[in-house]
């Protein structure tokens, strides 16, 4: 099936079977909103003068960015077909973090100073037509927010949500030493791109003197990766090299299949598109479905408290409806006739009636008073002290999204009313335990 095809029909999907829910239970979606919003992003990153530029220059057949020696670019540029107007060459960053049609208005609040350093290149090659590549300021050793004058890795964490693919690149004389790689690669990273969806590759190659020093410079990265990812298995490390950059040597050509490789990963990234998409809604429904699994445990727990209390009350009912009148008669000496005996006459009246009847008013009432003033909050107190009670944390994927959910539980319960108690959670549970069992399915069997 066409990806932008079904790109579509995930998008109508989500809007009107999953939206609902996410308001619902107060989740934030504006990720997977963004992602769904617009093309596939390829995201470059990685040191500076690793040759990121370099490489997107080649990759489009145009110098459009800026290369250089020292930190040459202080600046992250998406570079696509799109333009706002006919002829406009650039946008500002302004423009796009105020355009609704593109994913970039949550950068508004990364402040002016990034804003400033935000732009689009608008680049008429056919590839582009259906992607984006991002180029970025390469990462720094000892800066601060200060320096750069907003929140680099935030900023980077942010455009990772977004690309199908990230692109981080190493060069062999920092080959992963710098320190904004170090926290960009042990936090920001993992929080907000899949592991799959992070491409490593040692750029510039050509520049080894000979093999050794090529294999003790990947040795060293590959050493260095695995304490940065603290996993014990190294993905695969891409090595390439600009050719118009570097001279002709044997090693090189060794390595042509490599850079193929590498390129055709990166102009295919549009493939995965709808399988990050996939995966952003299996993640944020799985977090949907957690919350609500917990809000249905409550109301039921609800329930059956409720069920328990109604009994009590049925009988406290019952036995007011008898016991109200001989006792107001021991008391007061009124009525003068029993409603029993009139009962057994036949000749009951409303009058007879009126005071039985009271005493039953006055037992719900109470009942009623008891329930709402002292056992449900009651019961949501203890529900919000043992709320992971209120899930099935079987798995350690479940147990790090309830991490991120149990906060939002926490403010559900807080604002529960006895509305909560209905079968509304159970019906939703239903239909999300639906929604991941059928049809995500059904969109992953259609991309494979
Ligand atoms: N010898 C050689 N030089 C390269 C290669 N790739 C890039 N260069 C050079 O390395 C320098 C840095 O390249 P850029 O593409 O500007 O690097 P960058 O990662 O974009 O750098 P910043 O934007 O500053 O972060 C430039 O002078 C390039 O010409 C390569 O494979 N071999
Ligand atoms: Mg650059």
């Amino acid at each position: 099936m066409d990806e932008k095809k079904l790109q579509e029909e995930l998008q109508h999907h989500v809007r009107h079977t999953l939206l609902p829910l996410f308001n619902r239970y107060g989740l934030d979606y504006s990720d997977l909103e963004s992602v769904l919003k617009w093309k596939p992003i390829v995201l470059v990153i990685g040191n500076y003068s690793s040759g990121k530029s370099t490489l997107i220059n080649e990759l489009i057949g145009q110098n459009i960015q800026r290369t250089g020696q020292a930190p040459t670019d202080d600046s992250f540029t998406i570079l696509t077909s799109h333009g706002r107007a006919e002829g406009e060459r650039e946008v500002p960053g302004s423009t796009l973090v105020n355009d609704e049609t593109l994913p970039f208005g949550r950068f508004k609040a990364f402040g002016e100073q990034f804003i400033a350093h935000f732009r689009l290149k608008k680049v008429d090659v056919p590839f582009l037509e259906n992607m984006a590549l991002i180029d970025s300021p390469g990462m720094l050793d000892a800066v601060t927010e200060k320096d750069r004058g907003y929140d680099y890795l935030a900023v980077l964490g942010e455009f990772a949500k977004l690309a199908d693919l990230v692109v981080l690149m190493f060069d062999p004389h920092k080959a992963g030493t710098i320190s904004e790689t170090y926290t960009a690669i042990r936090s920001t990273l993992p929080d907000t791109s899949g592991e799959d969806r992070i491409v490593f590759v040692m750029s510039r190659i050509d520049e080894c003197d000979n093999l050794s020093d090529l294999v003790r410079s990947y040795g060293t990265l590959c050493w260095n990766l695995s304490q940065m990812t603290g996993r014990k298995d190294i993905p695969t490390i891409y090595v390439t090299y600009a050719p118009d950059a570097a001279e002709p040597s044997e090693i090189l050509s060794v390595w042509r299949e490599e850079r193929d490789l590498l390129k055709k990963k990166i102009f295919s990234a549009p493939g995965f598109r709808v399988n990050h998409i996939l995966q952003d809604i299996d993640r944020q429904v799985n977090e949907l479905q957690l919350i609500c699994e917990a809000m249905s445990t409550f109301s039921g727990m609800g329930r059956t408290m409720l069920a328990g209390f109604g009994k009590f009350a049925l009988a406290a009912g019952v036995a007011a409806f008898f016991l109200t009148e001989p006792i107001v008669k021991a008391l007061t000496g009124i009525p003068e006739e029993p409603m029993i005996s009139a009962l057994l006459k036949g000749t009951v009246t409303m009058q007879h009636l009126w005071l039985p009847l009271t005493g039953v008013a006055i037992v719900c009432f109470v009942s009623w008073l008891f329930f709402t003033r002292w056992s449900f909050p009651r019961l949501v107190r203890k529900c919000q002290a043992r709320r992971a009670g209120l899930v099935n944390l079987d798995s350690s994927y479940r147990k790090n999204l309830w991490t991120k959910v149990e906060g939002r539980v926490d403010a559900l319960l807080s604002r529960a009313r006895l509305a909560d108690l209905g079968g509304v959670h159970g019906r939703n549970l239903n239909r999300i335990t639906r929604f991941l069992g059928m049809d995500l399915q059904d969109y992953y069997n259609k991309i494979r």
